[in-house]
């Protein structure tokens, strides 16, 4: 295999196709060595199979506005790879959405659940639908009318979606309100991110930022670092960014920024419980606006227009909203302004190049795929939780994240450690996560 054959195969077959093609390229470049090392992986033609979708539903939603007008938007579902397990990922509501987006998230979704030691297959979905500005009435009609078209897809042991960005709690039990409605089927674990009074697993919402912030602390004690005292730069302020929020200060870290698509909001006595806590109001407001925090907190916050996270000296940079939010030139800021770590919560938070800069210039840096795995792991607890009909403790649950974050950081570390040592996080969970996807397609044969 030649990763520029195939990305030029690609490319011919899908033009256009960005994000999805920037994903496959990183993932790529990581494993060609030791894909070349299996004459059996290039037999079966492996990597010419993992790289498209098993399946991609397109759909047509309408639903009707709080002023009587009709709204059309597009609904997708991309069952990417069941070689594990089921279709596991979440769904996305952002103007943004297309199918490119929905490919990239699904892709690298396969090989970080296969990380996360549980039997989950990739699979992402979503809607161009925007919910900035909406009214809960319409983010409820929304989901209702997804939901008409999406429940023939999924299933327990089929397909199960969760949330993503633009898709959190109040979401979710529209969705599941309407798919139980329509499947007649009361006990599924068929959404994850569900209430705990109907089949949540306790902590899921926060387990994105708590396994990221884990993830940190191991990646920095293998090094002789600590979280306690490091200045954090987050991004957004959306439920990743919430719980990394929570973790990040009950480590002893200081959150020192935050940011909306209207600019940063620094904070440079370190955030409080009680913005922590207003995070959660800025969300279910649909603003979609990190002013809110300066003007709800003047005297201990400062907010600039236009600015990202990524302006504010830091020690460690945690990318948490959205797909290349970090370019090269965000990273030399942050290095100029005395950063050394950039560990990604996002989806492929960093471009491509930025990437490949924080590398060669002797910052640690990890990828989405590893540092943010808790948030899908803990989905596949509540899947096991609701087979099992029962529900778990926060202490048990707390206790298998943290489990599940230290056996991916050992196999990042397996297959990451450089001759010299240092360990390329980004090779590392490529290569892990490839290699349990690629076994299992070759042991199930040509389907
Ligand atoms: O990107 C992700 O891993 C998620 N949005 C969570 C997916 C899930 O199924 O919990």
């Amino acid at each position: 295999m030649k990763t520029n054959e195939i990305m030029a195969m690609l490319q011919a077959k899908h033009p256009g196709e960005n994000e999805y093609l920037q994903a496959v390229q990183e993932v790529l470049e990581s494993i060609e060595d030791v894909y070349n090392q299996h004459p059996e992986f290039e037999k079966a033609r492996i990597v010419e199979r993992m790289v498209e979708p098993d399946r991609i539903y397109t759909f047509r939603v309408t639903w009707v506005d709080d002023r009587g007008n009709v709204q059309t938007n597009l609904g997708y579902r991309v069952q990417f790879n069941s070689a594990i397990g089921p279709y596991k990922g979440g769904l996305r509501f952002h103007r943004a959405v297309t199918p490119s987006m929905l490919k990239f998230l699904g892709f690298e979704q396969t090989f970080k659940n296969a990380l996360t030691t549980l039997p989950m297959g990739g699979g992402k979905g979503g809607s161009d639908f925007d919910p900035v500005g909406k009214s809960d009435d319409e983010i409820m009609r929304f989901c209702q009318a997804f939901m008409l078209e999406l429940w023939r897809c999924i299933g327990p042991d089929e397909d199960v979606p969760a949330g993503d960005v633009g898709v959190g709690g109040r979401e979710i039990g529209f969705l599941d309100g309407m798919y139980r409605k329509l499947a007649r089927q009361y006990n599924t674990g068929v959404l994850t991110g569900k209430g705990m009074t109907w089949g949540g697993s306790i902590l899921r919402p926060e387990a994105t930022g708590y396994g990221a912030m884990y993830f940190a602390h191991l990646a920095l004690a293998r090094i002789g670092k600590d979280l306690a005292g490091q200045r954090i730069a987050l991004s957004g302020f959306g439920n990743v960014a919430w719980g990394a929020a929570k973790k990040a200060k009950q480590l002893g870290a200081k959150v020192v920024a935050i940011s909306g698509p209207d600019g940063v909001c620094e904070i440079p006595g370190g955030i409080t419980d009680e913005m922590i806590d207003y995070m959660l109001d800025m969300r279910a407001s649909n603003r979609n606006k990190v002013e809110d925090m300066y003007v709800k907190y003047p005297g201990a916050t400062k907010f600039t227009a236009g600015k990202k996270s990524w302006s504010v000296p830091v020690d460690i940079a945690f990318p948490s909203a959205f797909q290349n939010e970090l370019s090269l030139e965000d990273a030399r800021e942050l290095k100029k302004n005395g950063c050394w770590a950039v560990f990604e919560i996002s989806n492929m938070g960093c471009q491509a190049d930025a990437i490949h800069w924080i590398q060669d210039n002797g910052m640690l840096f990890a990828p989405g795929k590893a540092v943010n795995a808790g948030g899908v792991a803990t989905s596949g607890l509540e899947m096991t939780q609701n087979a099992e009909h029962i529900s778990w403790t926060a202490d048990e649950v707390d206790e298998r994240l943290h489990h599940i974050m230290s056996a991916i950081h050992e196999q990042c570390v397996k297959y990451g450690t450089l001759p010299e040592g240092k360990v390329d996080y980004v090779k590392g969970a490529n290569i892990a996560g490839f290699m349990k996807v690629a076994q299992a397609m070759l042991e199930q044969g040509l389907v």
